[in-house]
């Protein structure tokens, strides 16, 4: 049965759901939400954040990779810290929950615990990452890649839709593309990463729960692909002397999802174009993407080499010609099983029930993080079908608030197993 939250949780999650409106008004377009790394909105996203921080009694910083990042200390100053957060960025035309709802929610459990810090063996940090998304620049996960010191400097070229590269708009931003380095924290430095976030599907919705403990993350990789063909009169061209390039992706696009639904991956073709787009032309090339996802690296790869199979045989048929460029990897990521103890633990406390465990379909920042620290996830859950990525983005307070209380109590928790084994204090 779960517990109604207390009324002082009704009332931040109150204050959690006002602030993701606010934030869902920080916006590149007048039309729809976009906040992408280095813009404006990001700067100004940031700022806001920063003072809701202040607010708490964080002490607050900007870090090298443009995250913006709070700290409250332990009873003894300088401690590895537990990290709390998740992401700032946006895709295009987005919802105002996800990724913010997990950096507001770690404010306010932060806040639970400023002037109590001496109550926890650690130092408790608040990150809000930029570009988990990877909006402007194609690759993903830039800012959690520059806080896990694996950023590489060959993304420094990537350009946006504008031509700009990432070094320039790093250094309009303000930050130093050669300063970067001072982003990545070293794994003595951190108990772990906690990471709350909307489900952004329907299981939870469809089992009735609020809550849900995360076992893994789904690993994904992202492609641009391009089918050449011959462009040619719409009217004059007999069909068995058409290599029609749009026909030819289509039946590739077909194929990825009915190789998807039978395999149990996860393949979705997100933006198509065709070249040269006149109305009464054969398109002689067509520009398209591939995002491919699964529980497991291998089930991935496997559908990978059976999708570019697959790919290949039509442009055989057709005369065509296929190329694929990986544009994005991160790879499948298990959350650490002392975490997901702490975190089911947490949610049983509130929820007075067993959670769900849900592997996430989407990916998120806890896959770079990983690379330093133990990571671990919360699901909240989403309603109207669990869309996300979409403006109907939606989650309820009340589970707000009891993702709230669970979220502390899982911190509670991390420390309580802290205590008992001193050694995980900054595990390398
Ligand atoms: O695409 C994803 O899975 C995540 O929302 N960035
Ligand atoms: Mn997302
Ligand atoms: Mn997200």
């Amino acid at each position: 049965m779960t517990r109604a939250p207390g009324p002082g949780s009704l009332a931040a999650a109150e204050r959690v759901m006002e602030r993701c409106d606010r934030l869902g008004a920080i916006s590149g377009s007048p039309d729809l939400l976009e906040r992408v790394h280095l813009s404006a909105e990001h700067r100004r996203a940031n700022d806001l954040v920063a003072s809701w921080m202040t607010e708490a009694g964080l002490s607050t910083w900007q870090d090298a990779g443009g995250n913006q990042c709070g700290r409250i200390e332990s009873s003894e100053p300088g401690l590895p810290a537990l990290l709390l957060g998740s992401h700032l960025d946006t895709v295009r035309d987005a919802g105002r929950y996800d990724g913010m709802l997990g950096v507001l929610l770690a404010v306010e459990v932060a806040a639970r615990f400023a002037g109590r810090g001496a109550e926890l063996p650690f130092a408790l940090e608040v990150v809000g990452f930029t570009d988990e998304e990877g909006t402007r620049f194609g690759n993903a996960l830039l800012g959690s890649h520059a806080l896990a010191g694996t950023f590489d400097p060959d993304w420094w070229d990537l350009a946006d839709r504008d031509g700009v590269t990432l070094r320039e708009a790093f250094t309009r931003f303000g930050l130093d593309p050669a300063r970067i380095g001072h982003a990545a924290r070293r794994p003595e430095s951190l108990v772990g990463y906690l990471e709350t976030h909307i489900e952004q599907g329907p299981h939870l919705e469809d089992a009735d729960r609020p809550l849900a403990v995360v076992t893994s993350i789904a690993g994904a990789r992202r492609f641009e692909l391009t089918m050449t063909g011959v462009a040619g009169h719409a009217g004059g061209t007999p069909y068995d002397r058409r290599h029609d390039a749009l026909v030819g992706a289509s039946e590739l696009v077909v194929e990825v999802e009915a190789l998807a639904r039978a395999s149990g991956v996860i393949g979705t073709v997100g933006r198509l174009q065709a070249f040269p787009g006149g109305i009464n032309v054969i398109p002689g090339r067509v520009e398209f993407s591939l995002d491919l996802r699964a529980a497991t690296d291998h089930e991935r790869d496997r559908a990978l080499a059976e999708i570019t199979g697959r790919a290949h045989g039509i442009c055989e048929r057709r005369g065509l010609r296929f190329e694929s460029r990986e544009i994005y990897r991160a790879d499948a990521t298990p959350c650490a099983p002392w975490l997901q103890d702490a975190i089911a633990s947490g949610i049983r406390q509130i929820v007075d029930e067993e959670p769900p465990a849900l592997w996430s379909r989407a990916g998120h920042d806890g896959m770079t993080v990983s690379a330093v620290t133990d990571v671990a996830m919360m699901f909240v859950r989403c309603g109207r079908g669990g869309i996300s990525h979409h403006p109907d983005e939606i989650v309820d307070v009340h589970d707000v608030a009891l993702a709230l209380d669970a979220f502390e109590a899982a911190t509670v928790e991390v420390a309580e197993r802290v205590r008992a084994e001193p050694g995980r204090l900054g595990a390398a």
